[in-house]
């Protein structure tokens, strides 16, 4: 555990928040301001980039060089992307290099709602395992952003809800806290880009994990451009959905061979939790 963050009596103990970046130069700075002014609950954050000229670095190293070095201030470091690029590597690369039991993913470009994140955070404390951002469920919004990928999205995540049971209405979102603790019973096999968050909820679902949601907003970036490759990784979303629907009609067993996956395949499961 990082030194000098208070245990939170009864709560999920700090966070740690992980920020996938690829050129978020303009972004970044305003990330990181509104997490400072919307999270209270004790976090440190940790952003992985893919390259070092990132247009990112610049402004948040000035950004961290700036900030005072009182004790209690919140611990920023950055971690370059350990399987190379792309954000699926970058968001294993933070779980992996996580040094706390509870992990935030959320976006470097200002898509993500940060006042959602207390009222994840009670989820947590009921005894969740996972807790997504829900852009689907009452109270949830969705800003922007291209249309038949947010048509897709929607789709997906209210019939894995309706039909295969997965007690979220939005799978897809990639705003989700973790218990970290699950990747011992569950392998990432992901070998696209965001559909990393959906292989786990839906995993954790069929290991019999509890999963929380609450309503959270999404808005499309207004700077830098979107990495998102719709028609590459549609097949790799389709996966992972269709092993929803499998999982209803499998046993306990099958289940937990689905959430351990492929040996072969799979990326090596993040260090257990210390
Ligand atoms: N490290 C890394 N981060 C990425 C990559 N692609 C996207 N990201 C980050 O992931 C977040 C969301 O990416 P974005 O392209 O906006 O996806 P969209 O919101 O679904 O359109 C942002 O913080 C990006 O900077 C990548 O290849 N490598
Ligand atoms: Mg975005």
């Amino acid at each position: 555990m990082v030194s000098g963050h208070p245990r939170v009596p009864g709560g999920p103990g700090p966070i740690e928040i992980i920020i996938p970046v690829y050129n978020e130069g303009e972004n970044i700075v305003r990330t990181l301001e509104e997490i400072e002014g919307s999270i209270t609950h004790p976090h440190s954050i940790t952003v992985v980039y893919d390259f070092d000229e990132d247009d990112t670095l610049p402004p948040l190293r000035r950004f961290m060089d700036a900030r005072p070095q009182a004790a209690g201030r919140t611990d920023i470091r950055m971690v370059k992307n350990s399987y190379g690029r792309g954000a699926l590597n970058a968001i294993r690369t933070g779980f992996e290099s996580a040094r706390l039991e509870w992990c935030l993913v959320c976006m470097g470009d200002l898509s993500d709602d940060m006042t959602a994140v207390a009222a994840m955070l009670k989820k947590a404390d009921e005894g969740c395992d996972v807790v997504c951002g829900s852009r689907y469920m009452r109270g949830g919004h969705q800003i922007g952003g291209p249309m038949f990928k947010s048509l897709l999205s929607r789709i997906a995540g209210i019939t894995l809800h309706r039909i295969a049971g997965v007690p979220t209405h939005d799978a897809t979102n990639s705003f989700k806290l973790y218990r970290r603790s699950l990747f011992d019973r569950i392998r990432i096999e992901s070998q696209g880009g965001f559909e990393i968050g959906m292989e786990i909820v839906i995993k954790a679902h069929l290991l019999g994990c509890r999963i929380g949601e609450v309503p959270s907003t999404w808005r499309d970036r207004s700077g830098g451009e979107s990495k998102f490759k719709l028609f590459k990784w549609l097949p790799h979303y389709l996966h992972w959905y269709l092993l929803a629907f499998r999982g209803r009609f499998q046993g306990a067993a099958a289940r937990e061979k689905a959430a351990l996956g492929n040996p072969a395949l799979a990326i090596p499961t993040v260090r257990g939790s210390q």
